[in-house]
């Protein structure tokens, strides 16, 4: 799919998150009717949360995961019993991810020699053009610093989940945060809150014409009309949280877990692929649908793009900011 390729320098091939969804067709005959459109503005940099809240505790309990009635891939829907664990309220932001490189001098993938392009860096979303339809690139450069590429910035930025990490820097800060990447099972437990709907607020999208969650309005991926008020990534919290007061588990970005993507555990023969939860601002309606608890998708554990983010979880009460801050 001519559109959805991202082609390694040395051959290969990347497909990204969202690859490998319906619709590609007709994004790609929008595109062709409406010859794309400029790139987005930065987003919105106000504070949603004043600080960030302490961590939840989820209580152990039963539940529902996976869907009978949406993609193939959320099949079955199933019960489960999960909880007993504490988990981020909000994604894992910029200045937290900033505290944890000054303190452990830890360098990203995605500032590494990445495997297949021999440079340093990372996926970014790029709006398609007819000259170049593909709506994902690798841009040398990369990486937490500047998630879109060179010429990008945090500035203003500190609140906003960090992205640009791959599954193993998701892992590494975790466990220097005395914590642990979820399970799916976790996850999608303490982003459904007990909800047994279609979405985790209720059964219609936008209650009351009220969007509950930073995703993609308009035809993906040529025009985002931003109704929800961010056009890319929002500072953490801004929409209302869950039955456990979780902010974002829905939309903004998607979030590694330590999940295995159905079972894969890599064999030698490829890198091993985990599951991803929640959905990002480039999930639409018409694309990528996945704005669900129960929705999922594999992503390569070592592929950094700057829809994928992060929080911790923790077995046991998680050290307050203050006694993080003392190192
Ligand atoms: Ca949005």
């Amino acid at each position: 799919m001519l559109c959805l390729e991202l082609t390694r320098k040395a051959g290969g091939q990347g497909k990204m998150a969202g690859a490998r969804q319906q619709g590609s067709a007709f994004a790609c005959l929008l595109l062709l009717a409406l010859g794309g459109c400029a790139p987005p503005p930065a987003a919105d940099a106000g504070e949603c949360l004043a600080e960030a809240p302490t961590p939840r505790w989820i209580p152990a309990g039963a539940g529902v995961m996976g869907s009978d009635e949406a993609y193939t891939e959320e099949r079955p829907a199933r019960p489960v019993a999960s909880g007993g664990f504490f988990i981020d309220a909000r994604e894992v932001t910029n200045d937290d991810f900033a505290r944890f490189v000054t303190a452990t001098g830890y360098v990203t993938d995605a500032e590494r020699t990445q495997p297949g392009f021999g440079v340093p860096g990372a996926a970014v979303f790029t709006y398609p053009t007819p000259a170049n339809p593909s709506w994902w690139r690798f841009a040398e450069g990369a990486s937490w610093r500047q998630p879109e590429g060179p010429g990008s910035d945090l500035t203003g930025q500190g609140s906003l989940p960090v992205v640009q990490v791959s599954q193993r820097d998701a892992q590494a800060y975790a466990a220097w945060a005395g914590g642990r990447l979820p399970t799916e099972t976790e996850w999608e437990f303490a982003a459904r809150a007990g909800s047994t709907t279609r979405y985790v607020w209720g059964p219609t999208l936008a209650p009351d014409g009220v969007l509950r969650a930073n995703t993609w309005q308009g035809p993906f991926p040529v025009s985002n009309t931003g109704e929800d008020g961010f056009l890319s990534r929002a500072p953490g919290g801004c929409f209302p949280p869950n039955a456990f007061e979780l902010y974002d588990m829905i939309g903004n970005v998607w979030e590694w877990t330590m999940t295995p993507y159905d079972g894969q555990r890599g064999d030698g023969a490829g890198e091993v692929r985990y599951t991803i939860k929640g959905g990002s601002y480039l999930c639409a309606e018409n694309y990528c649908h996945r704005f669900r608890a129960s929705a999922r998708q594999a992503q390569e554990a070592g592929l950094p793009t700057n829809h994928i983010g992060f929080r911790v979880v923790y077995d046991e009460s998680p050290r307050s900011s203050e006694e993080e801050n003392k190192g």
